[in-house]
């Protein structure tokens, strides 16, 4: 949109202090017609503006874009060292990139990347994660645990336990996880998980944990090819949800979760998985790199890897793939 457009509808908005303004009027306004209006409306949702449209009354402006103001996520966060530091950014590649510039040089643990969008967000094996401004939370966290390589993908299980009980606090939704790293509501996609490892050959450095969580989208907001599989805590809750809320409920559960796991172990943080795990007990397909294996999904491990009991009787376990629940191949 032209930026004197842009500006000129602000200040209309501004003026209207709230109350409704008719199509026609803007239209009259900026001189142009009613269907314009609307594409101009659009192109003001997708810079994060909340606007209400209302047959025969016009729009109104609800809410403008919400910043996330790294002090306000501080000021209400009771972590004692997760999201002390926050890097945060309008517009980057993808916060995985900052958060490893930032461990090699060396920040503290609980280093937190934060950034409005991603222009590159990355998901596993090189896929795509669509991260558009200001309706998500695209983040990264730094942690140092001193645990075997092997043992990373622990953490990603232990972020989806959190990522689930902190989306349950906030809107009182109830997630589900399915194996390893997507959260779903209703059966779509409203967070995904990437784990990246700088190591040794016998000691994890840093673990980088990316959380890609859909809160404020409404469903044409998804590009086609994921429309169907997506959703955002927005479209399941029914209203407009504070992203600076999720992030300290995010936050404070990884803590928590995080020191249970280093003095505790894996298992505590296993069953609290297992208990949100919709795979479970089903039929389902794991599509691995060296072939598809279809069969019960007994559980996971205590190094969190996935036992998939086939037809046989024998047992599978599975350490990277993409399920499918539909159990058919
Ligand atoms: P994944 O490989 O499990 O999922 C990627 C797939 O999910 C895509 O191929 C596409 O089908 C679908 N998808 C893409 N974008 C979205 C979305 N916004 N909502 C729902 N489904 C989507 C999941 O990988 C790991 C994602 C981690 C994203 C975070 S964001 C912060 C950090 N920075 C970064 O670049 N990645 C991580």
């Amino acid at each position: 949109m032209q930026s004197e457009l842009r500006k000129k509808l602000l200040d209309a908005f501004t003026h209207a202090e709230g109350e409704f303004l008719s199509g026609q009027y803007l239209a009259d306004l900026i001189g142009c017609s009613r269907t314009a209006v609307w594409k101009h409306i659009e192109d003001l949702r997708k810079e994060g503006f909340i606007l209400e449209a209302v047959r025969r009354k016009g729009y109104r402006i609800v809410k403008t874009p919400e910043n996330i103001i790294p002090d306000e996520i501080r000021l209400g966060l009771k972590t004692e060292f997760l999201g002390r530091q926050i890097h945060y950014e309008e517009s980057v590649d993808s916060t995985q990139k900052i958060a490893h510039r930032l461990a090699y040089d060396g920040a503290p643990e609980g280093t937190v990347v934060l950034a409005e969008e991603q222009l590159s967000g990355r998901g596993r094996m090189d896929r795509k994660w669509y991260s558009p401004k200001y309706s998500g939370i695209w983040m990264s966290v730094i942690l140092r645990p001193n645990i075997l390589p092997t043992n990373a993908p622990q953490l990603t299980l232990l972020t989806a336990v959190a990522v689930v009980q902190a989306i349950e606090e906030i809107t009182a939704l109830s997630p589900q996880i399915k194996w390893p790293n997507d959260i779903l509501i209703n059966g779509k996609k409203v967070t995904g998980i990437l784990t990246e490892l700088q190591a040794e050959a016998d000691r994890v450095k840093t673990i980088i944990i990316g959380i890609g969580m859909n809160v404020n989208q409404k469903t044409d907001d998804f590009p086609e090819n994921i429309r169907s599989i997506a959703t955002s805590l927005s479209i399941e809750k029914g209203e407009y949800i504070s992203r600076p809320a999720v992030i300290r409920a995010v936050l404070s559960n990884i803590e928590k979760l995080y020191l249970l796991y280093l003095e505790k172990g894996f298992y505590p943080i296993k069953l609290m998985w297992e208990s949100y795990a919709v795979s479970i007990g089903k039929e389902i397909v794991a599509r691995t790199l060296s072939g598809n294996i279809s069969g019960r999904a007994l559980g996971i491990t205590d190094e969190g890897v996935l036992m998939i009991e086939d037809e046989s009787g024998n047992v599978h376990h599975v350490f990277s793939a993409d399920i499918d629940l539909s159990g058919k191949i």
